[in-house]
């Protein structure tokens, strides 16, 4: 049994049931949800959008390998009614992003057979104060494994 770290990300429609219905659909598809975090509202990052975003973190025990979680979660997007992920490589606008964080202490970087790209730990999650506030009140003291930093530490770097 496998625990993976997932963020959840949404600023388009009613954004807490965005979650729910996710959350729900991940219990389904991936795995038990043993942690779940509070809902966070956030302003945009890195993109210009008149839409603020609600943000949460969950912890999963799963069966399924790492692509097989990507292949799930990229599922649920799309059962969720998300359509392209980004335009011209900018972010944009969204019903609901699933992102994986971190599985177990695995360290990878492969391309799915259905040409997805799975990066883990997740490239950017250190610099991201909307993935570590969630991912800090479910998992503080759980460890970066490239970073060697525990997610509190790396908030408070952040935050610094
Ligand atoms: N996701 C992004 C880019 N910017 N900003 C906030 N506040 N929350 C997000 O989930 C988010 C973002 C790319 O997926
Ligand atoms: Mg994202
Ligand atoms: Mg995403």
């Amino acid at each position: 049994m496998a625990k993976v770290y997932v963020g959840l990300g949404t600023n388009l429609g009613d954004k807490e049931d965005n979650l729910r219905v996710a959350i729900q659909k991940i219990e389904e598809r991936i795995g038990k949800v043993i942690f779940l975090s509070a809902f966070y509202a956030t302003a945009p990052w890195g993109f210009h959008s008149e839409n603020s975003f609600v943000n949460a973190a969950v912890g999963i025990e799963t069966l399924l390998s790492p692509l097989e979680v990507l292949e799930g979660t990229q599922a649920i997007e799309r059962a969720m009614g998300r359509m392209q992920k980004t335009v011209n490589k900018a972010y944009s606008d969204r019903l609901i992003d699933i992102d994986l964080l971190l599985y177990d202490n695995c360290i990878l970087s492969v391309v799915s057979p259905s040409g997805a790209e799975l990066v883990l730990p997740h490239p950017l999650m250190a610099e991201r104060d909307f993935v570590l506030k969630p991912l800090a009140e479910i998992a503080p003291e759980l460890v970066h494994p490239v970073l060697g930093k525990t997610v509190r530490e790396l908030l408070a770097q952040l935050n610094a």
